[in-house]
């Protein structure tokens, strides 16, 4: 247990004041950029293994202490294999590595990330466009590439969802929020979730979670909330998502990258007033925003889950099944040895239920 909880902590613990790679030795952020370029290169080609264990190694280096100068000072590091060493000793060699040069330059993976950057569209709708000789913005809209009305949204509001989210833009779409639960459902509480809440000063969307104090008051309100603000012209595109889960089902393997929770959820584009910025000229900006409805009894687990970072929650649950013998999802931790669910009332009792120290959002970013 203590061998663990000291991995856990070595690889979580030592970030805190370096998050997302600002500060960094200056070496060790370009191989961090070498190797999450491969690992997006390598989701591209649909080899999530392969994706995985560059973003890991990305991740091992984000969490190493101090200046890394050769190689052997990384020792034998679990999590960096033979590929992801190979990339991290030609940065340091010579500032950088080939075979990255040559996949940022390749026409597959530029077209790859200019689509896979349109809201609603993934890996595999982009890789057919890319077949099909699809090569811009305009050959979608020039071909009449058939579109959902989400990819519509998607590619009408392409620069303002690929600008990045300011703290005070989620702080004002979050009161906004805050003032239209309150007309609806006096007493439900709004949460910025996501990046925000692990400090970062932005992000590519924004994460809301409402919960009510009183269970089963929650039911029926996403609705009521959205039309209130669609009524006051504040969203440009929206689709909600029913909730299906049901704890009677049992716990639900974790893992499954698309289908990550259940929960009463609205997907949404967000018209924000803005003063300066891109969208200064019309006044206006286009955010992307989640909104999730859990029930006060799955609110820490929704917490947990919705705060991130992604690879810390891959951490986390994979920690929790093979070091524990528990599936921890947004929803409930259950454990198997057990045969029950471990209720929590905050996420502090969540790792209590794990068997490990505390970590605050704001060293989760890694
Ligand atoms: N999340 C997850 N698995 C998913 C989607 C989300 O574990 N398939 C969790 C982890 C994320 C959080 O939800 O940190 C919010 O998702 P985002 O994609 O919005 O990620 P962030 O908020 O961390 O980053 P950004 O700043 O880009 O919005
Ligand atoms: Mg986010």
């Amino acid at each position: 247990e203590i061998e663990s909880r000291h991995r856990l902590r070595g690889g979580w613990g030592g970030g805190g004041d370096r998050e997302w790679g600002r500060g960094l030795p200056y070496d060790s952020a370009l191989s961090q950029e070498a190797l999450e370029t491969l690992a997006e290169e390598a989701g591209f080609s649909g080899s999530e293994g392969r994706s995985l264990a560059f973003t890991r190694a990305a991740s091992v280096l984000k969490a190493l202490p101090g200046r890394l100068s050769t190689l052997e000072e990384l020792g034998p590091l679990p999590g960096i294999g033979e590929h992801s060493r190979r990339v991290i000793q030609d940065v340091l060699e010579d500032g950088v590595c080939a075979e990255v040069e040559r996949v940022k330059l390749s026409e597959r993976y530029q077209t790859m990330k200019l689509f896979t950057k349109i809201f609603g569209v993934g890996v595999r709708t982009a890789s057919r466009w890319y077949q099909e000789g699809l090569r811009t913005l305009v050959d979608l809209q020039e071909r009449g590439t058939k579109l959902t009305r989400q990819q519509q949204a998607g590619l009408r509001h392409y620069d303002d969802l690929n600008t990045p989210v300011e703290r005070g833009e989620a702080e004002s779409i979050s009161r906004a929020v805050q003032g239209a639960v309150q007309r609806c459902l006096p007493g439900t509480s709004v949460t910025l979730a996501g990046g925000f809440r692990r400090g970062k000063p932005h992000g590519h969307d924004v994460d809301l979670l409402l919960t009510h104090p009183e269970a089963g008051r929650e039911a029926g309100l996403l609705s009521r909330v959205v039309s209130w603000l669609d009524s006051q012209d504040l969203i440009l595109y929206q689709h909600s998502q029913e909730n299906s889960y049901a704890l009677q089902e049992g716990p639900e393997p974790p893992g499954g990258r698309d289908v990550m929770d259940r929960f009463e959820r609205c997907f949404s584009i967000f018209r924000l007033e803005v003063q300066g910025g891109p969208g200064a000229a019309r006044g206006w900006k286009a955010v992307r925003v989640d909104l999730v409805v859990a029930p006060i009894s799955q609110f820490p687990f929704a917490l947990l889950g919705w705060t991130g970072s992604r690879h810390f929650e891959r951490e986390l649950r994979r920690f929790a099944s093979h070091e524990r013998k528990m599936v921890l999802n947004s929803h409930a931790l259950y454990d198997s040895r057990r045969n029950l669910f471990l209720p929590a009332v905050s996420e502090e009792e969540i790792f209590q239920h794990l068997g490990l120290e505390y970590v605050p959002p704001a060293q989760r970013n890694t």
